[in-house]
């Protein structure tokens, strides 16, 4: 059966968190405001507008809206220098093989991020060509929970949600494809998304025998 495998990017395909951290970082500590690798994991998933929200709440900072525009660009201007210099290199292990499989099994591909750089990055990485749509953080209104990005791919690759399935390492994101009613693979630790129907720590340990069943189910 010709199905819908939807990934999410960040955490899922590439690391790019440690460049989403760095970049807030460098915000954050011109404002005074202490963010450590524990608060970044409350960014992930998250879109950028709510990260600088969530940035400026642990330091009790308020700011204008132009500020926070200000803050914003420049974060991005930075974030958009560290994946300037990404490269295949960066895709995590057992990606490539996964997407391959999929792609000779005739298999719909497609992206399910919630970031507004999605695009460049699967093109710096040379995976776009694997996509059959891609909806990022450009197309969407809702973010995750919210399951418009996963419904929004699924349709663009005409496949039912009960007919999708989602690799997604983050709870917002395991919720938003649970509320579709698609198939939920958590890629991380089982202790933090054990409401996905699936959890596999890396895409290593994701067997052909595992995605077939997928397919015939
Ligand atoms: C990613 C990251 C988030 C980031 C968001 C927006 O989402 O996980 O940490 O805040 O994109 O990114 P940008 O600033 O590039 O628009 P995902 O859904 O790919 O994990
Ligand atoms: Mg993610």
């Amino acid at each position: 059966k010709k199905k819908a495998f939807i990934f999410d990017l960040d955490g899922v395909i590439v690391d790019t968190a440690k460049y989403h951290f760095l970049a807030w970082q460098k915000i954050a500590g011109r404002l005074g405001i202490e963010f450590t690798h524990e608060h970044n994991e409350q960014l992930k998933g998250v879109s950028r507008v709510r990260s600088l929200d969530i940035i400026l709440g642990l330091g009790g900072v308020e700011a204008t809206r132009e500020d926070k525009e200000k803050w914003l660009a420049e974060k991005n201007e930075d974030y958009l220098n560290y994946i300037a210099a990404m490269n295949e290199e960066e895709i995590l292990q057992g990606v490539v093989p996964v997407l391959q499989f999929l792609k000779a099994q005739n298999q719909n591909i497609a992206l399910g991020s919630a970031s507004k750089n999605a695009r460049p990055i699967l093109e710096k990485v040379n995976i776009l060509h694997y996509f059959d749509a891609v909806v990022d953080g450009n197309d969407v209104t809702n973010a995750k929970p919210d399951p418009e990005v996963f419904l929004r791919a699924a349709q663009l690759v005409g496949a039912s949600a009960t007919d999708s399935v989602v690799f997604e390492d983050s709870v917002a994101g395991v919720q938003a494809a649970n509320i579709a009613g698609m198939t939920s693979i958590g890629i991380g630790s089982p202790a933090i998304l054990g409401e996905a129907h699936y959890v596999y720590t890396d895409f290593t340990e994701i067997t052909t025998d595992f995605l077939n069943r997928l397919i015939t189910n």
